[in-house]
């Protein structure tokens, strides 16, 4: 899997960079690749939704295929997007995660964020997003992701 992530706050300049083997990483704000599908995701209190559905339902996302999901924090506090399954609300993660080693991104409220990920077809399969800020995800803040 690729990953290319740009991390953008209000007001901010920061770039935050995923390091991994194996990560194609985009160093700098004016590096671009294609995007083959870019999905909106709005996030607020307590749930994802990805522009023209409802609250909650499934995003789908082709394998082999860049896709940018992009995140806009609508909500009055922090959020973040965990990728994987098997939630672990002890320790605040996915057992399995889907992106590692990428582990999330947290979005301040009124913040905008956006990852980059080319799936592999051995990704294929039902995932979940999740936000493991306290309480979200108890709080019905996670939604099904499938890869197909
Ligand atoms: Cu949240």
């Amino acid at each position: 899997m690729k990953i290319s992530r740009r991390k953008l706050f209000k007001g901010a300049t920061g770039l935050a960079l995923a390091s991994a083997a194996g990560a194609s990483i985009t160093h700098r704000a004016s590096a671009h690749v294609d995007i083959d599908q870019e999905i909106v995701i709005t996030m607020g209190e307590m749930f994802f939704q990805a522009a023209g559905q409802d609250a909650g339902a499934a995003i789908t996302v082709p394998a082999n295929q860049v896709v940018r999901l992009v995140f806009i924090n609508e909500g009055t506090v922090l959020h973040d997007a965990h990728f994987g399954r098997d939630a672990d609300l002890t320790g605040r993660k996915y057992n399995e995660n889907l992106a590692a080693p990428f582990d999330m991104l947290e979005i301040p409220a009124g913040g905008e964020a956006w990852l980059t990920f080319t799936f592999t077809d051995d990704q294929k399969g039902e995932w979940e997003m999740g936000c493991f800020q306290l309480g979200h995800y108890e709080g019905g803040m996670v939604a099904p992701f499938i890869i197909e």
